[in-house]
């Protein structure tokens, strides 16, 4: 079982698309175990972006993300990194899929609505830094059986 942070970023957030986003993971079947909608914290942003810090859009991405608030999300599911990360669509909006949360709703790199985290031990890193260990809910859902064998 794999858990991934998903933010709904602040170009998602204004253009109301949170219920949309929300929707598309839930409806594939990924489990929220966590939520929150924040403003982002400019210290808050280096830190989840660190393997980023010194590349050129550095600072523009955390400038980006602090702009206004998000919503964050654990979402729980096999193979949930992979999932998300189809629904949420190619990291340039331009080459996403159509279907894909991207490919239906963005135009460029620096406004691409959605984060995902990249692999599980990222998951769980990201979660860390975003939730306390309170703020998570292991919980059973009514249609498990029928989404995950
Ligand atoms: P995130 O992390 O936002 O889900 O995006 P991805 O996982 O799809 O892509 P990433 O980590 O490679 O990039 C993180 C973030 O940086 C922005 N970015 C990236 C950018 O503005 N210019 C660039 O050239 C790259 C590579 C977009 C996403």
């Amino acid at each position: 079982m794999e858990r991934t942070l998903i933010i709904v970023k602040p170009d998602a957030v204004q253009r109301g698309l949170t219920g949309e986003v929300i929707k598309r993971f839930e409806q594939r079947g990924l489990k929220i175990v966590a939520m929150k909608f924040i403003h982002i914290t400019e210290e808050l942003a280096k830190k989840h972006y660190a393997v980023h810090e010194g590349k050129p859009f550095f600072e523009g991405l955390v400038s980006y993300i602090t702009s206004s608030p998000v919503v964050v999300m654990a979402l729980e599911g096999n193979d949930a990194i992979a999932a998300a990360r189809k629904t949420i669509g190619a990291t340039k909006p331009v080459e996403a899929e159509a279907g894909s949360i991207r490919g239906d709703f963005g135009m460029e790199i620096g406004r691409n609505l959605v984060h995902g985290s990249d692999s599980p031990e990222n998951g769980l890193l990201e979660i860390s830094n975003f939730f306390t260990a309170e703020e998570i809910y292991s919980w059973d859902r009514a249609t498990d059986a029928w989404i995950q064998e």
